[in-house]
């Protein structure tokens, strides 16, 4: 049995989108992608009940509203279909002690489930900040991330600093609960956050799935992940199913 590892999509003039980079890289670290239907958020709890991992995808800003902030002059696209399906799912994966990747935007819907803040917009918001908006080609690392000792990204990278990609104009402000900061740019930005429980919750605020075929860190990532849902679906198997709460043996008590 392969894991089947939850894909969050945008939806763009009726069409549900996910980029062939997130599904391409599962699919090489052997779990099987499955996209999420916008139709779903009422089918929440039956997706997550059959499935062994989730990958909260990139896309568009997060109605600041999510945490009780007024928009921002500079707040880019909103989608509120999009906002309520990636919550909808987050929260019963989380429940559950799903595995969790979270790239860019993911990241962000992380921290503010958890009840963190975002930064609207670093241009205006932190005129010190470094270009996080790169205007290079996707592949292309163009700053730098320190990575915090005594972390799981730190095992991934076999390092203290690394080189990334980066298209963001939001960051993460107040850190949410029961997430830790793993790795900051040059100008203190955040990019990374883990889960400080016992189960795989690894949010990054780079694009990984784009340097998946000339990066070994970035495939350590997906691989890490890939692990984490290969062991989630062993366990629902033997126990006869994480369908409900109580017989989740990843759950704490
Ligand atoms: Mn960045």
């Amino acid at each position: 049995m392969k894991p089947l590892v939850l894909v969050t999509p945008s939806f763009e003039r009726g069409r549900l989108m996910v980029r062939r980079e997130y599904l391409q890289a599962l699919q090489d670290e052997g779990v099987l992608p499955w996209p999420i239907s916008i139709e779903a958020i009422e089918e929440a709890e039956a997706y997550c009940n059959n499935a062994h991992g989730l990958l909260l995808s990139g896309g568009g800003d997060i109605d600041p509203l999510f945490y009780h902030q007024q928009p921002h002059v500079a707040l880019g696209e909103v989608d509120p279909d999009r906002d309520r399906l990636d919550f909808a799912i987050l929260a019963r994966a989380l429940q559950r002690q799903m595995p969790i990747l979270a790239i860019c935007r993911g990241l962000q819907v992380l921290n503010v489930a958890r009840g963190g803040t975002l930064i609207q917009d670093l241009p205006r918001q932190r005129p010190q900040a470094l270009r996080h908006q790169q205007r290079a080609p996707r592949w292309h690392k163009s700053h730098s991330i320190d990575i915090c000792e005594g972390t799981m990204l730190r095992q991934i990278y076999r390092n203290s600093t690394g080189q990334v990609n980066s298209f963001h104009h939001q960051a993460v402000d107040r850190v949410g609960k029961d997430l830790e900061v793993v790795a900051r740019s040059n100008d203190g930005v955040i990019e990374a956050l883990e889960g400080l429980g016992k189960n795989f919750v690894m949010a990054v605020q780079w694009h990984p799935e784009d340097l998946y075929n000339n990066d070994l860190e970035a495939r350590g990532l997906f691989r890490a992940f890939a692990e984490s849902c290969i062991e989630y679906e062993k366990i629902c198997r033997v126990t006869g199913g994480c369908s409900s709460e109580q017989t989740n043996p990843c759950d704490p008590d």
